[in-house]
């Protein structure tokens, strides 16, 4: 595979104003997954991983494809694709394709989203199930924050929301939860008795599209909630509907006291999650880099493996990973290539990337014109810093 091939050397090249340092070790840690999104680090070093599911319809639920796993590397190869390295902890988790369920023109599979785990051992995670419908408050009865524990007890409900949640951050310091809601525009906090704030809601986009918050994170210096605007359609770009505009898409700084939002990255083109170490180092993915793919057809059949490649809105195999130096240097490319990444995870001076975002075994067409099937895998980065 040769986006997982690393150089190890000091050239340095720049390519639209990045520093692209190319002697940053990206390895492929597990493969095989199912819509892999949001990791959590163990304290032992074992990986709490979320997987939306396939995204297939199911009468039975307890045919869910959705879970949330704690993978270990037991025979220390440095991978989790070995036998009984995945334990599933969590199962059954709603799981369902925007395609199908909403008409969104594009092949995206909806479900559990993000993890975080405190350092008690409690684990909170997002999860959307749009299907179970609506409760007499207005929110859907379904989609929210769960509180399980990592022995696989299944706590309870801690809130409830109106749209799609996607990434969840803790800031220990403050015990507070926060969330997007990508539908509604708006930040939330949340407190473990489940009490909840908007923080802030995201106004529309350079070209009017809605923000559509998508990842979030807790700068440890400073307790500020950054958060990356994915971006939605363009309703009227040159009498056509344009699924994004790449340059649109940005990271934004939180105050989670005031609301006051400040754009810290601008520039990006389907900015989809952000972390950030300890130093103020800001890692952002994007999960295309190029301009939108043709719309798919709303009654594409996602599970016909006879079915002619289609990239399903997004450009495949364009993802990437920038670091933003806190101190304001360029800009680096961490690793690119990557097939729809969704999430990322820093902890301990290793980046984690979930990638593959799709209905597993769908053939997709790549940059280079080659075939091949969406396969959920998670690499690493490391030797960034
Ligand atoms: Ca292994
Ligand atoms: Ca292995
Ligand atoms: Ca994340």
């Amino acid at each position: 595979m040769w986006r997982f091939i690393s150089i190890i050397g000091v050239i340095i090249t720049f390519s639209a104003g990045f520093v692209d340092a190319q002697d940053f070790i990206v390895t492929r840690i597990a493969t095989g997954l199912q819509n892999p999104r949001g990791i959590a680090v163990m304290p032992d070093g074992r990986l709490l991983v979320v997987e939306t599911g396939t995204g297939m319809p199911v009468d039975d639920l307890a045919l869910h494809t959705g879970r949330i796993s704690i993978f270990m590397d037991d025979n220390n190869d440095g991978d989790y694709d070995d036998a009984d390295e995945r334990t599933p902890l969590i199962t059954q988790l709603p799981s369902y394709n925007g395609l199908t369920v909403f008409g969104t023109q594009s092949d995206e599979v909806g479900g559990a989203g993000d993890v975080v785990l405190l350092d008690d051992g409690r684990i909170f995670y997002t999860k959307d199930n749009p299907q179970q419908g609506y409760a007499a408050d207005g929110n859907a009865t379904d989609i929210g924050i769960a509180e399980a524990t990592l022995t696989g007890e299944h706590v309870g409900t801690l809130t409830r929301s109106f749209s799609t949640l996607n990434g969840i951050a803790y800031d220990a310091n403050t015990a507070t939860l926060y969330t997007v809601e990508s539908g509604l525009n708006r930040l939330l906090a949340v407190s473990l008795q489940g009490e909840e704030r908007i923080v802030t809601e995201f106004a529309t986009l350079a070209h009017g599209q809605q923000a559509v918050p998508s990842g979030v994170a807790v700068d440890p210096r400073t307790g500020d909630v950054l958060v990356t605007l994915f971006s939605g359609r363009v309703p009227d770009y040159f009498d056509t509907v344009l699924t994004f505009l790449p340059g649109d898409s940005k990271v934004v700084r939180v105050d989670p006291m005031t609301g006051e939002q400040q754009d810290v990255i601008t520039g990006l083109t389907t900015a989809v999650d952000v972390a950030v170490d300890e130093d103020g180092n800001l890692y952002v993915v994007e999960f295309t880099a190029g301009w939108p793919t043709a719309r798919m057809p709303s009654d594409f059949d996602l599970y016909d493996s006879e079915a002619l490649p289609d990239s399903g809105g997004y450009g495949r195999a364009g993802g990437r990973v920038l670091m933003y130096p806190a101190g304001g240097d360029t800009p680096v490319i961490l690793a690119s290539g990557l097939d729809l990444p969704t999430n990322i995870t820093y902890h301990d001076e290793v980046l984690y990337v979930s990638t593959g975002q799709g209905t597993p075994g769908r053939p997709v067409i790549w940059p280079d014109g080659s075939v091949h099937t969406i396969v959920g895998e998670i690499v690493t980065i490391t030797n960034f810093r």
